[in-house]
């Protein structure tokens, strides 16, 4: 008998940083001046330099965008940094297709996952190396940084969610999280 094929993997995740390596992976940086309205200062944000690094992402994507069943995998890794007093974050979003869920977890650094439903309820979870974080169907989801480290972070979620960022850009989220004396506190809108 033939033996069946046995195969190297195709992709490899380093377990320090969880950065990918292999097939199918997509990268994407986020500098200041691509995040134009996101940070609630807009005084702070003309003054600080536009170049400077926000966020980067990682992404394993093994099907189409919009594929029914699959899955795609992505590290965020989050500099740590602020805009007038509001921890560098990522720009946050609804899943186009409202109800499909996600798991985000920690890896490395201090950060706050920021969530709401569409109703505009707004709570936080706080991120640390090995908290997992199940984000339900139908609700927001943002990440802040607020250590002196980087922050970088897991995800995963179906491949047919998509983004939705139209929503979060013209309303924003319903609650800021800010460095006040030191402590992440969410400030209502
Ligand atoms: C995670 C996933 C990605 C998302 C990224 C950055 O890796 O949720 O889908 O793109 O975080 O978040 P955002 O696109 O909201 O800036
Ligand atoms: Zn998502």
């Amino acid at each position: 008998m033939m033996p069946l094929q046995i195969l190297q993997p195709s992709v490899r995740v380093d377990l320090a940083t969880w950065c990918m390596t292999g097939s199918d992976i997509t990268c994407s940086e986020k500098r200041l001046r691509q995040l134009d309205g996101v940070f609630a200062d807009a005084e702070a944000y003309r003054r600080a330099d536009p170049e400077r690094l926000v966020y980067s992402v990682q992404a394993h994507l093994p099907v189409d965008d919009g594929t029914p069943g699959g899955l795609f995998f992505g590290t965020t890794t989050i500099e740590p940094g602020e805009v007038g007093g509001e921890y560098f974050m990522t720009r946050g979003h609804f899943h186009a297709s409202l109800d499909r869920g996600e798991y985000y977890w920690g890896v490395q650094g201090e950060g706050m996952l920021i969530l709401m439903t569409a109703r505009r309820e707004v709570w936080a979870e706080r991120m640390v190396p090995g908290s997992l974080h199940y984000i339900r169907g139908g609700t927001a989801h943002r990440v802040a940084n607020i250590g002196a480290g980087r922050l970088i972070f897991g995800a995963s979620w179906p491949s047919d969610a998509g983004h939705n960022y139209d929503e979060i850009s013209r309303t924003g989220f319903a609650a800021r999280l800010m460095n006040v004396g030191a402590i992440p506190t969410l400030i209502p809108e």
